[in-house]
């Protein structure tokens, strides 16, 4: 027997994946994993028997709820179901799947939409953290279309604005959770920073890379691999992230001088795959790096005359506002925000079968 569960189907940013409303879930955690994996297709590299799209950024869920906090409308959970193994993980946030929230939200009548913007603030739950999204609503109906162009997405869409008010040191503790601006490891200066999401930034040139290389060719390096996934473990509890062996954090930037006119080039591993663009919150800790002056990040930057920094990444590039002030040698974070877009894309049931509901099940 298949169980029918209300969920919607939807593009955040440069991700893609299913949202729920929590009271549709079963509340066990292992039943709700099932469930998810069921749902998505995994554990299988084509995904076939679920919705998935077979790639770590479109086997993504939010689950959403009426907010706990005084502060917030909604708690957004977000879930990284792995394709290939039977794992579901919250151990990361996601700002991509987040553009969606907002206007899930106000459909769902969990927020009352506003004439011509309804702001959504949103209690991200994996993170202790709260983000405000902008959402157009004209005449009280979430307006998807638009002239705003974000880079990794083809075409144009309305534009969403996200603040983030208190994301530094949100997974690790602190904004640089080492205690240094830069650290060394098998020879290579790293940068370790949490800016709303754990990156390690490492420079291309001291892996022989240029930074230009395309997401297919890195990956096709499977000694670059290794030496990046060895110094990811060693890092993970000197991040206060502990054992990331079955983590999808930190994530792991390469980092180049730019070369299309913006402020840095990056390419990222997420940590196994590499960013067909690179993700919001983690484009939000690459910014920070960037504004920390000494940071392997700042080195190979060009400088930026306001507080507007362009990362590149290997499909455009990402714009992030910043507000930092300096802190004795380091620095402190007021205020990050940025633009995306989102889209529903189908809205009904997915279908899983009845026994991953049961607490039981195998
Ligand atoms: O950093 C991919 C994505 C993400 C995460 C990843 C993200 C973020 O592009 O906030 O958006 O790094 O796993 O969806």
């Amino acid at each position: 027997m298949l169980r029918a569960i209300p969920a919607t189907l939807m593009r955040g940013g440069t991700s893609k994946g299913l949202y729920f409303h929590a009271k549709d879930l079963p509340t066990d955690r292992s039943s709700r994993d099932r469930v998810l994996l069921a749902a998505m297709g995994s554990p299988d590299s084509r995904q076939i028997d679920g919705v998935g799209g077979a790639h770590p950024l479109t086997s993504k869920v939010a689950v959403i709820n009426p907010s706990i906090r005084d502060d917030a409308d909604v708690d957004y959970l977000f879930l990284q179901v792995v394709v290939d193994q039977a794992q579901v993980s919250d151990a990361q946030n996601c700002g991509n799947i987040l553009a969606a929230v907002g206007p899930w939200a106000i459909e769902h009548g969990l927020v009352k939409a506003q004439h011509p913007v309804t702001s959504v603030r949103i209690h991200m739950v994996n993170t202790a953290s709260i983000a405000v999204a902008h959402v157009p609503t004209p005449h009280g109906l979430v307006e998807y279309e638009g002239d705003a162009r974000i880079d990794g997405v083809p075409g144009t869409a309305a534009a969403i604005a996200i603040d983030f008010l208190d994301v530094a040191g949100s997974s690790c503790g602190s904004l640089f959770p080492t205690g240094n601006l830069v650290d060394q490891i098998d020879g290579i200066d790293v940068t370790c920073i949490d800016n709303g999401m754990p990156v390690v930034i490492l420079r291309a040139a001291d892996f022989g890379k240029t930074g230009l290389e395309s997401p297919a060719e890195l990956e096709a390096d499977p000694q670059l691999k290794e030496r990046i996934e060895k110094i990811r473990l060693a890092l993970g509890p000197r991040m206060n992230l502990g054992d990331v062996t079955k983590k999808t954090v930190p994530k792991m930037t390469l980092v180049s001088p730019p070369a299309a006119n913006g402020h840095l080039n990056t390419r990222t591993f997420i940590p196994h795959r590499v960013h067909e663009a690179i993700g919001v919150l983690g484009a939000v800790s690459v910014a920070t790096a960037v504004a920390a002056p000494g940071s392997v990040a700042a080195s190979v930057a060009r400088p930026s005359l306001n507080n507007r920094l362009e990362i590149e990444h290997p499909t455009g590039f990402f714009t992030v506002e910043m507000d930092v002030i300096a802190q004795g040698s380091t620095i402190r974070v007021q205020r990050s925000a940025l633009l995306r877009t989102a889209r529903k894309l189908m809205q009904g049931d997915v279908f899983v079968p009845e026994h991953t509901f049961s607490a039981q099940a195998q």
